[in-house]
């Protein structure tokens, strides 16, 4: 029932899309989340091209369904995994932390589809205007590095600004979450937290464990004052990281003292040392869930919703 026009753009059967995150995002989870009628993303984050083509090469072998690769465009590798997903014909790219517009001609005559993630109502009508496909609204409820709207103020003026779909992000983790990005606009979700708490994303069991414990008000933003804000779960390594901060230690310090941590925390598990990027929206997620129940269970609790509204307002809806 839930079907809307961004299904149709990217030939899948649930408007549910998988945030694209570094070290968490490879071909197993991508794979299981397109398997489950979803678009599952490869995260190339800050690796090099070759990681970035065995994962495509992995995710081909384990899914005949379309997928998609997020470009972090922050990252020294940038050109060498836009070849690769050229090279490789995958369909389907989002962008994230900065703005694709030099990259468009190669990804529009290798026809692949080109969905910027935007923190911004300004970026989202530059996207626009360069012949992107659809655009990824996301708001600062969201893990790692965020803009400054939150997802209830955001999606809805880059939906009055713009005339592509766009896709809510940020704060989204269940049915109830997925219906209110449609009522702000939205025609699709992009969800990142709540995967990560999935039975197939194989990123280290303590990572897992730390999204569960989370409370609501259990994760915080370092980076404020450097310009790169990041969202993560609060632990010694963020501590130690904002009392930095506040002391006033130069950026370049700051960026060598968050390096690799991200590697840490879902790789080796060093959740006290390691930079835990997760949601807002953890304190929402107390069970770790196969793929295919983390959609059928958001989608069912969406449309059952919907249905209770419908008839509380006279039966047919109108
Ligand atoms: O990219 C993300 N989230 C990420 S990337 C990442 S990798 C990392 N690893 C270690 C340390 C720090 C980061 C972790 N999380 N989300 C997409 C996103 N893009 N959110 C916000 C934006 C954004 C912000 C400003 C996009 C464009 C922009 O402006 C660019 C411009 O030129 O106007």
């Amino acid at each position: 029932m839930i079907k809307t026009e961004v299904c149709d753009l990217l030939g899948i059967e649930y408007p549910i899309i998988q945030g694209g995150m570094a070290w968490v995002s490879d071909a197993v989870l991508a794979a299981s989340v397109s398997n489950a009628g979803g678009l599952g993303i490869i995260a190339a984050g800050h690796a090099p091209a070759e990681y970035v083509e065995g994962e495509i090469i992995k995710a081909k072998g384990m899914t005949d369904k379309p997928f998609g690769v997020n470009v972090m465009l922050l990252s020294p590798f940038v050109d060498d995994v836009i070849d690769v997903v050229v090279k490789h014909g995958v369909r389907v790219v989002t962008t994230g932390a900065g703005n694709p517009g030099k990259y468009m001609d190669k990804f529009k005559s290798a026809e692949c589809k080109v969905i910027p993630v935007v923190a911004s109502v300004a970026l989202a009508k530059r996207m626009e205007s360069i012949g992107a496909d659809a655009i990824i609204a996301e708001g600062m409820e969201s893990g790692g590095h965020i803009g400054e709207l939150t997802t209830m103020a955001l999606v809805p003026q880059v939906v009055d600004a713009i005339e592509i779909p766009v896709i809510a992000a940020g704060g989204i983790a269940d049915g109830r979450g997925l219906l209110a990005a449609f009522s702000l606009g939205a025609k699709a979700v992009q969800i990142g937290t709540r995967f990560v708490a999935s039975i197939e994303c194989t990123v280290h069991e303590n990572y897992k464990e730390a999204i569960l414990k989370a409370k609501d008000r259990d994760t915080v933003v370092s980076g404020m004052s450097t310009g790169h804000p990041v969202r993560v779960i609060k632990n010694r390594f963020v501590r130690e990281l904002l009392k930095l901060e506040k002391e006033g230690t130069p950026p370049e310090e700051l960026e060598k003292f968050g390096e690799g941590k991200l590697r840490l925390a879902a790789r080796e598990g060093d959740v006290k040392m390691g930079s835990v990027m997760a949601g807002e929206i953890s304190g929402l997620i107390n069970e770790v869930k196969p793929v295919r129940n983390i959609i059928m269970d958001m989608v069912s609790q969406a449309e059952g919703i919907l249905g209770r509204l419908c008839s509380q307002m006279g039966g047919d809806g109108k």
